[in-house]
């Protein structure tokens, strides 16, 4: 006898898990879903950094990114960031991979209608570099949406504080409820109160992290030897409400269905009543 098929369901079990593990944790890591795209992105990454060093294109895309830190300083280090992000700006198909990298998973948690932030962010972080923290923070207490995920995408292997940090959700929803205790404080002061709960997230050059922004995270001194390089983008799904971050400014449409389309084109006719 062969098992009765399952009851059907509106969610497969691979959305349902996805779900499960975001809405506990405020963030998933998974492999990426296109491995040959996230080599040429690299490679594009690595090649710009180079040539704005007068450099060839490295050999080793990741060796080269990690050990940055020995051809640049401090000084040197914005002028190399923006470089960089020129460059991945000039090239077309660079954000359709980068989606690529992750678009199953931004489906089952976002939405099949995406809007997908413009410009690409890059962060480089050099070994006991101080200049370029991110303070403990949600995007949301500063004109984002709640309905982001950010796609944080490492470029070179990221762990401990080459990483970032992020509170688990119920962590951080209970800090969050006593928020204006800290009104008056800084905002080391309130990374004291919530550092024992903070985790730094292993994320390896291989793998992507999604994660909700509404959960407070930052980064600390990178106490690593080695550099970190991570990009990251914000997807919402399209007809979600928008804070101060505009759709046709800060976000573009991706994927607009044509029911959608249908419905944004329509206009009922004037003077007939039926
Ligand atoms: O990359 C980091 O360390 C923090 C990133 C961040 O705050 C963000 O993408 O919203
Ligand atoms: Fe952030």
């Amino acid at each position: 006898m062969s098992n009765p098929a399952p009851e059907p369901d509106f969610l497969t079990s691979e959305e349902r898990a996805l779900a499960a593990s975001f809405l506990d944790l405020g963030h998933v890591i998974l492999p990426v879903e296109r491995p040959d795209l996230l080599a040429r992105m690299r490679a594009l990454i690595a090649a710009a950094a180079a040539a704005h060093l007068g450099l060839p294109a490295p050999s080793d895309d990741g060796g080269f990114l990690d050990t940055i830190h020995q051809r640049v300083d401090g000084g040197g280090l914005n002028g190399l960031r923006l470089a960089v992000i020129e460059a991945v700006g000039r090239e077309s198909w660079f954000r359709p991979a980068y989606y690529a990298l992750a678009r199953q998973a931004l489906g089952h948690l976002v939405g099949n209608e995406m809007a997908m932030q413009r410009r690409l962010g890059l962060s480089v972080q050099l070994p006991g570099d101080a200049s370029s923290l991110l303070p403990v923070h949600a995007d949301v207490w500063d004109g984002d949406s709640a309905y982001e995920v950010v796609a944080w995408l490492p470029l070179v292997d990221c762990f401990a504080t080459k990483s970032m940090y992020i509170l688990p959700l119920d962590k951080d929803r209970a800090v969050q409820a006593r928020l204006a205790d800290f009104a008056q404080g800084s905002a080391e002061d309130l990374y004291r109160a919530v550092e024992g709960d903070a985790r730094f997230l292993d994320v390896p050059f291989g793998s992507i992290l999604l994660f909700t922004q509404t959960a407070m995270h930052g980064n600390r001194i990178n106490l690593e030897p080695s550099t970190r390089w991570s990009m990251n983008c914000r997807f919402k799904s399209l007809l979600s409400p928008y804070a101060d971050k505009r759709l046709g400014e800060f976000f573009e449409p991706i994927t607009i269905r044509p029911a959608t389309r249908m419905g944004m084109d329509y206009r009922l006719p004037g003077g007939f009543d039926g």
